[in-house]
């Protein structure tokens, strides 16, 4: 059934639709499947996506229609397709009034995503009007309390060097706070890897007393701050709160300078929002494993790691993932920086929209996966700035001398690029950074050809 005539108003101009305040934005590429015509597809789409179905129904009335999600631009020839949705559409909360993005991808990406006349349809942008903004909780911590417990300036405070516990999974709690106070002789700031928790092999009742004491231990040692990211995810809320009480317990006088590490996409917006309400002091660390399934460049469905970005700091998170933009070993490209651009400014115009968040705290660019001090300089001239979490585990852990020197061999790659030094250049005067070269070899050979002649390495 075509329902253009009520799901589509090509007439619209979005930029009505924005000076109106009443419509979230959504841009999609959008594909029909074979025979079906693109604007009858692109309005059933906004038809399930908002308040139709695939036939008319009797019960509805003038008011309904008023709410209807409206098709107001497309080009088949881009597949490219935008939905206005009105904002009167979304859930609210009954404790607060406040909105919720699981209904947000509950109707933008929801029963849209497995229609028969679509072929695939990805979200690649939307635009949040002022209230909208106004009513999700945003982050309560952002990078300027880190940098203010580790004694920086709360304003471009700079690079902070962090690691994640490897191996990613098998150590006991005594090699696990070994691994940690190792890597705290020369870094910042430590996270749990994704998958670690409350292993048999390593019960957090064991753990995290002994990371608490592997944390004093190196701050005495070297007089600085340190921080820890730990993994509170679990299916069940109570759970949550339980592992976060008793972390925040463990920490004692420290507790401070713990963050919340969250699987938030597995986990979920509501996994993410309990950290965010129930630990509002503490830095929420938005880990976004899995994501690939969706954000991946060759997933046709879904939504894109910018968008997954823009919604984690709409959910309140104090940082996330994002990438490491070619530079490292997870799909990236130099333009994703966007996805770092649009969580960390107060304005910024994405892909298909320009997004005001009128003072909302920044969420923070944590860059992993692959990284180590060889591939920083080269990222950092990239994103054009230092002001992120970087946590390397293969780029600590395997550095050949140890992982307080793989440590340091990060900071010292924030200083060269900072400095507007040549890399083998400076590592002639930094031996940990020398070093890195020696223990990325395959890495070194890539990036600065010749290296082993100018910095005398002979084997
Ligand atoms: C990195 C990492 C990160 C992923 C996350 C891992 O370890 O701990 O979870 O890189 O990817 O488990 O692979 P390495 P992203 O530093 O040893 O690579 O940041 O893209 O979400
Ligand atoms: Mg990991």
């Amino acid at each position: 059934m075509d329902q253009s005539n009520r799901y589509a108003d090509l007439s619209l101009k979005e930029a009505d639709l924005i000076k109106g305040g009443r419509h979230i934005l959504v841009a999609y590429k959008m594909k029909p499947k074979s025979g079906h015509g693109y604007l009858e597809a692109a309005a059933h789409f906004a038809a399930e996506s908002s308040t139709g179905t695939n036939v008319e129904v009797s019960t509805t009335d003038d008011f309904t229609r008023g709410v209807d999600a409206l098709v107001y631009q497309i080009d088949e020839a881009t597949e490219e397709m935008r939905i206005a949705y009105p904002i009167d559409l979304f859930d609210r909360n009954i404790t607060d009034g406040r909105m919720m993005i699981v209904s947000f991808l509950t109707l933008v990406i929801g029963n849209n995503q497995g229609m028969g006349d679509i072929e695939h349809a990805k979200m690649y942008d939307f635009y949040m009007p002022p209230r909208a903004i106004q009513l999700f909780d945003g982050p309560a911590k952002d990078i300027s309390d880190l940098w203010r417990i580790l004694g920086r300036p709360v304003k471009d405070g700079g690079y902070i060097a962090g690691t994640i516990i490897k191996p990613k999974l098998g150590l006991r709690p005594e090699p696990f706070a070994t691994a940690a106070y190792q890597f705290w002789l020369g870094g910042d700031f430590i996270k749990n890897d994704e998958p670690q928790g409350n292993q048999v092999f390593a019960p957090m009742m064991k753990t995290m007393p002994l990371v608490y004491d592997a944390m004093k231990r190196a701050m005495d040692e070297t007089g600085e701050a340190k921080i820890f990211s730990a993994n509170i995810t679990a299916d069940d809320h109570y759970e949550m709160l339980a592992r976060g009480e008793y972390i925040l317990r463990t920490f004692g006088p420290d507790a401070d300078k713990v963050a919340f590490l969250v699987d938030g996409y597995v986990g979920g917006p509501g996994m993410i929002t309990t950290a965010r309400r129930h630990f509002p002091n503490q830095y929420l660390h938005y880990h976004r494993a899995g994501h690939g399934a969706v954000t991946s460049p060759s997933a046709r469905r879904g939504y894109t790691a910018y968008v997954l970005a823009k919604m984690s700091r709409l959910q309140g998170a104090s940082g996330i993932h994002v990438g490491t933009m070619g530079y490292g070993k997870m799909e990236g490209e130099k333009d994703d920086r966007a996805i770092a651009y649009i969580i960390e400014r107060d304005s910024y115009t994405g892909p298909a929209y320009h997004q005001e968040w009128y003072g909302m705290k920044p969420t923070t660019p944590i860059i992993s996966g692959g990284m180590n001090a060889l591939r920083l300089p080269g990222f950092f001239e990239n994103l054009g700035h230092g002001n992120v979490i970087n946590t390397a585990g293969g780029g600590a852990y395997g550095h050949i001398d140890s992982p307080a020197a793989g440590a340091k061999s990060l900071r010292q790659a924030y200083e060269c690029w900072k400095s507007g030094a040549d890399p083998i250049a400076y590592a002639k005067e930094h031996p940990e950074f020398a070093r890195a070269f020696a223990s990325f070899p395959g890495d070194a050979d890539k990036l600065y050809p010749g290296w082993r002649e100018k910095l005398g390495v002979h084997k």
